[in-house]
C-alpha cells in the first residue's frame, strides 16, 4: 500500500512536472521572438515597483495640435504605454491637473530644427517642439527611457539632431534583389504599388523615426531609369505618403543619362540645353506627385555608370544641372565621391580626392557631395576619406555602410558603431587640433549649409528585417549617431541591449562586451594590420590569391601586394604617396613604419616579413597572432553569448547561437585561406604554439571555389 502510495505520489509529481514543462513550453513558445517587433518591443513592465511608479505618471496624454505626425505620436505613446504598463492610457484635449501625464505642444521657443525638450511640469511629462517630427521624436525618446526602466525625473532633455539630413541608402533594385543585400529581397514590394500598400510601410518608417531618421533613397545608386517613369514615380508616391507621416522625406537614386534612354534625346550632356529642359520637367512631374520629395542621389562615372564625364564635363557640371531643377522646390542633389578609375598605375586609395578636391567652391548651394568614410571601399578597418578636410566650401555629406558587404553578411556579428565613431572622431587637423570628421560633417568646421549622413540599408524582407538578429544594432546605432554623433558606442550598445534583448544588467554588460569586442575580433580573422579585401568575387571569404580581372584594382594582389620581401600597400613617398593627400599632423605618425599604429601598418607600408613590430613579434609572427587569436576569440562570444541564454527569447538566441558557431568556422577557413597563402611568400613556420591548418592551401582554395558556386 505504501509503495503503491508512494508510486501514485511519484507519478503525480511526474504529471505536474511535465505540466509545467508544457506550460514553459507554451509559453516559451507564446513568447517566442521574431525580431519583428526590432528595439520598439514595450514588452510588460514584470518590477512591479519600477512599474506602480510609471503608472502614477501617465494617466492620460494631451495633445493641442492635429497632424499626422502629431497623431502618430499619440499613437505610439498610448501603444508603447499601455503596453509596458498593462492600463489603457485616454487621449484627453486638456491636461488634467495633478493626475501624472503626457502633454504634447507646439511652440516656437522648442528646441531649434527637429529637436525636442522633455520638462516635468506640475507632475506632468511636457514634450515641446517647433516642428511636429520634433515632438515624434520626444515621444520616443520618452518611450527609450521608459523602456531602459530609468527614473522618470530623469528623462528632462534638450535635444536637437546635429545633422540635418539623417538618411537610409537602399540599394535596393526595381526587380526585387537588393545590391549587397544579405536579408532577403527588398522591402518595396514594386509589382504591388501603389493600389497595395503594406503595413510593413509603417513599421519601418516607425523604427527610422525612433531612432531619428528623416530621408530614405528608395532604389539602387546603380539606378535603373524606369524609376523616373511615371508608372514608378506613383509607386514612390504611395511609399512617401506613408513616410511622411514619420517625418521622413523621399529621395530617388537617378540614371544620369535617363535623358537618352528614357527621354529619347541625343545626348546627356550635362550642358546641353534639350537636357537641362529634360530635367527640369521631370523634376516638376516628381513634385507634381510628390510635393515633399527630397531630391536625387547619383552615383556617376564610377563602376560604368553613365555620368557628365561622357561628355567632357565635371561632376560639377552633372550635379548643378540636377541642382538647377531641384532648386524651386528646395530639393538637394547627393552627389556621390566613390570615383575610380582604371588606371593600371593608379593608387585606387587617391582617386576621390585627385577628382573632386579641384572642384571646391564649384558646386551649387543644394548640392551634397556625399563621401564614403574610407577613401577605398567599406572595408573592415580604413583611415578617414582625406576628402574630409580638404573641400571647405562644399558640404561634404557621411556614408556609412550598414549592410556587412566586407562584414560577413548576415552571418558574422560585427558592431559597427566603432567603424562609425572611429571616422567621426578622427582629427584631420584642417583648422588645428579638433577639426574632426564630425566637426565637418555637422558643418560646424567650415559653416556648411547643408548637413548629411547616410547608411547603405541593412534591411530587407526577412521578418527580422536584417537577416541577423544582432545586425538591428547596426541601423539602430547609426541612427542614434547620425542624431548625435557624440554618443559613445558602448552607450548605444547597451541602450540597443535593454530595448531590444534584456534589461537584466549583468546581461547587458556580457553582450554590450561582445558587441564592442566584435569588430576587432572580425578584423583579426579577416584583415588584421591594415590588410584590406575589396575584390570582386564573393566579397565574403577572403580569396587573397585572387589575381585575375579586367583591372588590376579588382584583384586581391592589387591590395596586399605580398613578394618575397613583405607584405602591405607603399602609400609614402617612395611608393604611391597618397599620404601627401592628408594634412602633415595626420601623416606624420603614419609616414613613419614605427610609429604608425599597427591598424593602419599595411595600409601604408610594405613591411619585411621578419621585421620587429612595436608588439614586439616580426610581421610574420604578429599576423599568425592576430589571425589565430580572432578566430579564437570567436569561441569567446560564443561562451558569453551562451551565459545570457536565461534572459534571451529562446528563438533568438538559438538563431544567433547558430550563427555564432557558423562564424567560428569561417574564421578558421578564413584564418588558414590567408596563414597559408601568404606563408608562401614569408617561407616563414607558424609558431609552433599555434595548431597547424588542418587543410592544405590547394583544399581551402577549393572550399572557396564550392562556396561561390552556390
Ligand atoms: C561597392 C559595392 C557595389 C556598389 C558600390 C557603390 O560592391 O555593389 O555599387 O560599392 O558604393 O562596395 O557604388
Amino acid at each position: 500500500m505504501m509503495v503503491l502510495t508512494k508510486t501514485l505520489f511519484h507519478s503525480k509529481i511526474q504529471n505536474l512536472a511535465l505540466l509545467l514543462l508544457l506550460f514553459v513550453a507554451i509559453s516559451n513558445n507564446a513568447s517566442a521572438d521574431d525580431g519583428y517587433r526590432l528595439w520598439l518591443k514595450y514588452d510588460r513592465i514584470q518590477n512591479t515597483t519600477i512599474s506602480a511608479t510609471y503608472s502614477k505618471s501617465f494617466n492620460f496624454i494631451a495633445l493641442s495640435g492635429n497632424s499626422d505626425i502629431l497623431n502618430n505620436a499619440v499613437k505610439e505613446l498610448q501603444t508603447g504605454l499601455t503596453a509596458m504598463l498593462g492600463k489603457p492610457i485616454p487621449i484627453v484635449k486638456t491636461p488634467v491637473i495633478n493626475q501624472g501625464g503626457i502633454i504634447l505642444t507646439i511652440s516656437a521657443n522648442g528646441a531649434s530644427g527637429d529637436g525636442y525638450s522633455i520638462q516635468m511640469q506640475s507632475g506632468n511629462t511636457v514634450i515641446t517642439a517647433s516642428k511636429d517630427a520634433g515632438v515624434l521624436y520626444g515621444s520616443f525618446a520618452l518611450l527609450r527611457h521608459l523602456q531602459q526602466h530609468l527614473p522618470v525625473e530623469k528623462v528632462v532633455v534638450q535635444s536637437s539632431p546635429k545633422i540635418q539630413l539623417r538618411m537610409l541608402n537602399h540599394w535596393d533594385n526595381p526587380e526585387g534583389p537588393i545590391e549587397r543585400g544579405y536579408a532577403g529581397s527588398s522591402l518595396w514590394k514594386w509589382y504591388e504599388l501603389p493600389e497595395t500598400v503594406d503595413p510593413r510601410y509603417t513599421d519601418y518608417a516607425r523604427a527610422n523615426a525612433s531612432i531619428g531618421i528623416n530621408g530614405t533613397v528608395v532604389n539602387n545608386v546603380n539606378a535603373s531609369a524606369r524609376f523616373l517613369t511615371a508608372e514608378y514615380v506613383h509607386k514612390v508616391a504611395a511609399l512617401a505618403g506613408v513616410f511622411r507621416k514619420f517625418g521622413i522625406k523621399t529621395y530617388l537614386s537617378i540614371h544620369f543619362a535617363a535623358p537618352k534612354t528614357l527621354g529619347g534625346l541625343k545626348t546627356s550632356d550635362p550642358l546641353d540645353p534639350e537636357v537641362r529642359k529634360w530635367w527640369i520637367e521631370k523634376t516638376k512631374e516628381i513634385y507634381s506627385i510628390i510635393p515633399d520629395f527630397g531630391g536625387f542621389l547619383v552615383k556617376a562615372n564610377s563602376e560604368g555608370e553613365p555620368g557628365p564625364q561622357d561628355y567632357g564635363r565635371t561632376h560639377a557640371d552633372g550635379a548643378n544641372m540636377l541642382a538647377e531643377a531641384l532648386a524651386p522646390f528646395n530639393g538637394v542633389v547627393i552627389w556621390r565621391a566613390f570615383v575610380y578609375k582604371a588606371d593600371p598605375n593608379a593608387d585606387r586609395f587617391k582617386a576621390a580626392y585627385d577628382e573632386f578636391a579641384t572642384l571646391d567652391g564649384k558646386f551649387a548651394k543644394n548640392v551634397i557631395v556625399q563621401v564614403k568614410n574610407g577613401p577605398i571601399d567599406f572595408q573592415p578597418r580604413e583611415p578617414f576619406s582625406p576628402l574630409f578636410g580638404n573641400m571647405p566650401r562644399t558640404p561634404l555629406g557621411m556614408e556609412f555602410q550598414l549592410t556587412q558587404e566586407y562584414l560577413g553578411f548576415a552571418t558574422h556579428w560585427v558592431y559597427e558603431a566603432p567603424i562609425f565613431k572611429e571616422c567621426l572622431d578622427a582629427d584631420t587637423y584642417v583648422k588645428g587640433k579638433g577639426s574632426t570628421v564630425a566637426t565637418i560633417v555637422d558643418g560646424s568646421l567650415h559653416n556648411y549649409r547643408l548637413t548629411c549622413m547616410a547608411g547603405v540599408a541593412n534591411t530587407g524582407s526577412d521578418r527580422n528585417w536584417t537577416g541577423n538578429p544582432m545586425a538591428q544594432a547596426n541601423w539602430y546605432a547609426f541612427g542614434r549617431l547620425a542624431w548625435d554623433h557624440t554618443l559613445s558606442p558602448e552607450a548605444i550598445a547597451r541602450e540597443w541591449t535593454q530595448l531590444t534583448l534584456t534589461t537584466e544588467p549583468k546581461h547587458v554588460s556580457a553582450i554590450s562586451d561582445i558587441m564592442l569586442r566584435s569588430r576587432d575580433i572580425y578584423v583579426d580573422y579577416n584583415t588584421p594590420l591594415g590588410l584590406s579585401r575589396p575584390w570582386t568575387g564573393s566579397h565574403y571569404a577572403p580569396e587573397p590569391w585572387q589575381n585575375r580581372s579586367s583591372r588590376p584594382d579588382w584583384t586581391a594582389i592589387y591590395y596586399h601586394r605580398a613578394d618575397s620581401l613583405g607584405l602591405g600597400f607603399d602609400r609614402t613617398a617612395t611608393g604611391s604617396n597618397a599620404l601627401l593627400q592628408y594634412r602633415p599632423e595626420v601623416s606624420r605618425t603614419w609616414l613613419n613604419a614605427e610609429t604608425c599604429p599597427l591598424p593602419y601598418l599595411l595600409w601604408f607600408h610594405h613591411i619585411p616579413w621578419s621585421q620587429k613590430l612595436s608588439s614586439g613579434r616580426n610581421l610574420w609572427d604578429e599576423l599568425c597572432h592576430r589571425f589565430y587569436t580572432g578566430a579564437d576569440s570567436v569561441l569567446w562570444m560564443q561562451k558569453q553569448w551562451a551565459g545570457v541564454a536565461s534572459s534571451i527569447d529562446p528563438a533568438i538566441h538559438s538563431d544567433v547561437t547558430g550563427r555564432l558557431a557558423k562564424q567560428y568556422n569561417e574564421a578558421i577557413w578564413w584564418r588558414d585561406a590567408w596563414v597559408l597563402y601568404l606563408q608562401t611568400f614569408s617561407k616563414k613556420p607558424i609558431p609552433a604554439i599555434y595548431p597547424k591548418p588542418e587543410k592544405t592551401l590547394e583544399e581551402v582554395k577549393k572550399r572557396v571555389n564550392v562556396y561561390l558556386m552556390r
